[in-house]
């Protein structure tokens, strides 16, 4: 459980994304949850899948998006690079049974984060599991682990002092990754340390969708007990970055950090772990 309390929401260490929206620091007044310790694995997504007969929205459109480098298909699968980030490449087949394209599998990553799940897929495991998505604002809470104003969910000390501490990207992003800490994708879920409320792995890894609406210029006249985000939006904030994190290209795995997507999109780089009351 994480126990009810009132944190500091918002970045205090200087290294907001100003367009993110990650200011004013304001008090937030959160009651008790549980959280998962992890993101939903490969494991439980396919024991939910079993069970419902559900099929992702990945699956359905019949694609999905992978990073350039995490490609396992045939040539003709690819179907294009996005516009404005051309590391990602739609690739026909690609979903959370496999995330690099048809020549990849799950077999040996049954305790991988399960990705290529949108947030739709996401609220309809949560519906099946009697659980849901944590707000963004109990998302920060967990993820600080009870350290007021810190930076990373283990305090301040950089992501590489004195050992590598989360899986993001080392070296010269998109095109050479050195491996520092040991993950090009995504890592085992009980990978590194869990914070002080007992979270796995909540900055890096893979990115975690959360239940509201993401609008940038709320924080100002947010509420303050127990906020659920804006009553309507067009895309869905996610939380805590990613594999493809790096300090030139998205310094996003802090624990103020925010970016959003639409409920219907899926990539090889985001999951979701749940909460109930
Ligand atoms: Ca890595
Ligand atoms: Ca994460």
């Amino acid at each position: 459980m994480v126990p009810a309390g009132t944190f500091a929401m918002g970045d205090s260490s200087g290294d907001r994304n100003s367009a993110d929206g990650e200011t004013p620091v304001h008090p937030v007044t959160i009651d008790a949850f549980s959280v998962d310790a992890t993101t939903v694995t490969n494991d439980a997504f396919a024991t939910f899948v079993d069970a419902t007969g559900y099929v992702t929205e990945a699956e359905q459109f019949g694609y999905s998006a992978v990073f350039h480098l995490a490609v396992e298909a045939p040539r003709t699968d690819i179907l294009g690079q996005a516009a404005g980030t051309p590391w990602w490449f739609g690739v026909r087949g690609a979903s959370w049974r496999q995330p690099g394209g048809a020549l990849s599998s799950i077999e040996d990553r049954g305790d991988h984060p399960a990705v290529h799940v949108s947030w739709n897929d996401a609220q309809a495991y949560c519906e099946w599991a009697g659980r849901r998505l944590p707000t963004e604002a109990e998302w920060e809470y967990a993820a600080r682990g009870g350290i007021e104003r810190a930076k990373y969910p283990w305090g301040d000390d950089e992501v590489d002092e004195p050992e590598w501490r989360v899986n993001i990207w080392q070296g010269e992003f998109p095109r050479v990754n050195t491996l520092a800490d040991g993950f090009l994708t995504t890592a085992p879920v009980r990978t590194f340390e869990p914070n002080g409320y007992g979270l796995w792995q909540p900055v890096g890894n893979v990115w975690e969708w959360c239940q509201d609406w993401f609008n940038p210029s709320t924080y100002p006249s947010a509420p303050r007990d127990n906020p659920v985000g804006p009553a309507d939006g067009s895309a869905r904030v996610l939380r805590g970055g990613s594999y493809l994190c790096h300090p030139s290209y998205c310094n996003r795995y802090r624990n103020s950090a925010r970016s959003s997507n639409t409920p219907d999109s899926s990539m090889g780089n985001a999951g979701f772990r749940t909460v109930a009351r």
